[in-house]
């Protein structure tokens, strides 16, 4: 039965900072050049530090690691190379009395082919298990059953045993589940009572728009109008309309979201990666009720392919005409994609930009995201031939696309040997500015990109207003993107010179502007005192600066 929501206060999530740990590149503990659970628990002061209150970990279950942990072989346990089930437990005690809390990530739509489910499943078209996979006969002339395209050209891999056809969007390592087989669901939700149980507080939930595809198996239509944003996931050119968002997908979500529902407690929170071709499309993903997922992903920003004050704009004035009413998240960085730093700076003007983007990163509505090391302001280190490659798409790429392992590179603690990241040999090359860059310098340098963030975040914390106040944009000048925050009586003025030319912001032609003064609250060039009675502001360039009403 549904008891109607009182009003209390909002959920511990909605505007919360959040940070992401990719475990493979955070903390060795061992000596094996991998990352691991004990390494993240060693560096729980650090993050408690930086005032974060959610903690993402990319996927640690056992795993043939064919792409990185989202290929799993056993969703109830920790690969060995990671940790153990009782480090995990630690990590979680240790992490609640930081008040840090713990969102892991969680792939439902397909396993690794070494699950044991698709062993049974591959084993026979009798085996018990053959319908927890999509499993279809070729076609008349022997080849795929239809031209579903994703990673690769075709999403079937034929199985020479049993003369069938299974289906993938991803590698052929990543079988996907058949989520119209009740036992599938039933097997899969119990994933998420057990970690729940554990103490974790919320999923990232993988591709989750991607659950269903269409029972008929009709072809997607070919054509060569891909939206942008299907481009990065679509080897070949067609509108994937019966392989991603169909509305199924809706069903299983719903039920998910009310059987997490448990009563007496505070819900979990499900943040939802979906690839959707416009802001509107994210909509129906929170449900019609509120009653999906609490944090579709909102990779939009992301996509803005350079610093521009009109580009950002756009993009949130789109934000504004369909999720004011609803919580959001800011995402500049993460695993998939190169860092903020590098799309948008040079190495020359990459510590004056990565602190204009955290001007920005947590001055917006959406909870912000922080993908490890962009609080030092890291920088992607590419692979330089093949032989380096470690993403399975760089090395099916290169040299195109050489793979997402520049934005993997290990984090930066300080400037000995392998930045403190590892004593044996890592995983993955450190990129050789860790020498300059790392967290120990930047900790003892007042002006550091670290502690501007620690600053942001502060000030995030202490004002309703950048948490969870409205926001308004402000003119169309073409090098300053400029917003309000708005609760209550407790405005907060943000101004973004996005070019590398000084800027003057005008703020005597906004009406919500005039009859007060401004003055700094936090500025990515000095600790500024200066109050502003005129609104006629000089912006360096790549200024940001953040103002209260005085
Ligand atoms: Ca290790
Ligand atoms: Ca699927």
């Amino acid at each position: 039965m549904m008891v109607p929501l009182k009003q209390t206060e909002p959920p511990w999530w909605e505007g919360a900072v959040f940070y992401q740990i990719y475990i493979r590149s955070f903390q060795d503990s061992n000596g094996d050049g991998i990352g691991d659970l004990r390494g993240i628990i060693s560096r729980l002061d650090y993050l408690q530090s930086l005032g974060v209150e959610g903690l993402w970990i990319n996927p640690f279950y056992p795993s043939p690691q064919g792409d990185f942990g989202y290929d799993i072989i056993d969703y109830f346990d920790i690969d060995p190379q990671f940790g153990t089930m009782a480090e995990f437990e630690q990590l979680v005690q240790s992490a609640e009395k930081r008040q840090l809390k713990i969102i892991i990530d969680l792939v439902l739509n397909h396993t690794s082919d070494r699950h044991p489910f698709f062993i049974e499943s591959r084993s026979g078209i009798h085996s018990p298990k053959r319908d927890w996979y999509i499993w279809r006969a070729p076609a008349e002339n022997g080849g795929p059953p239809n031209n579903w395209a994703g990673f690769e050209k075709s999403s079937w891999t034929f199985d020479h045993r049993s003369g069938q056809y299974y289906y993938h969007f991803f590698y052929p390592q990543q079988p996907e589940l058949n989520w119209r087989n009740p036992a599938v669901k039933e097997t899969m939700f119990e994933v998420l009572d057990f970690w729940l149980d554990k103490g974790v507080k919320g999923f990232r939930l993988d591709t989750i728009n991607l659950l269903f595809e269409d029972e008929a198996l009709r072809d997607n239509p070919v054509t060569d109008e891909v939206p942008e944003y299907f481009k990065q996931v679509l080897s070949i050119k067609q509108l994937p309309i019966y392989t991603v968002n169909l509305p199924e997908n809706h069903h299983v979500i719903k039920a998910l979201r009310q059987h997490l529902s448990r009563k007496g407690e505070e819900e979990p929170l499900l943040i939802g990666e979906v690839f959707v071709p416009t802001v509107q499309d994210l909509v129906p993903y929170y449900g019609e009720q509120g009653d999906e997922i609490q944090l579709p992903f909102n990779f939009f920003l992301s996509n803005v392919d350079k610093l521009s004050a009109a580009s950002f704009r756009q993009v949130l004035a789109q934000d504004s005409e369909y999720l004011s009413h609803y919580p959001t998240t800011t995402v500049l960085s993460n695993h998939d994609l190169p860092r903020a730093t590098t799309r948008y700076a040079s190495e020359e003007n990459s510590e004056a930009v990565a602190k204009l983007l955290a001007t920005m990163l947590f001055t917006l509505r959406g909870a912000p995201f922080i993908y490890y090391g962009s609080e030092i302001g890291m920088r992607d280190c590419p692979p330089e031939n093949i032989d380096e490659v470690q993403d399975p798409i760089g090395k099916l790429e290169w040299p195109d696309y050489k793979g997402r392992d520049g934005a993997r590179t290990p984090m930066q603690w300080d400037d000995t040997k392998n930045a403190g990241f590892t004593k044996g040999s890592p995983w993955l090359k450190l990129n050789p500015d860790y020498v300059q860059r790392n967290v120990k310098a930047q900790q003892e340098y007042p002006n550091s990109i670290l502690n501007y963030y620690k600053k942001l975040i502060a000030l995030r914390q202490s004002w309703s207003s950048l948490r969870r106040g409205k926001l308004t944009l402000l003119g169309e000048d073409s090098s300053v993107l400029a917003y309000l925050r708005e609760r209550q009586d407790n405005p907060i003025l943000v101004l973004l010179n996005m070019s590398e030319e000084k800027s003057l912001f005008r703020g005597e032609s906004f009406a919500p502007l005039t009859q007060k003064t401004w003055k700094v609250l936090a500025s990515t060039h000095s600790i500024a005192t200066e109050n502003f009675p005129s609104l006629r502001v000089n912006l360096k360039p790549f200024e940001g600066l953040v103002l209260k009403n005085d």
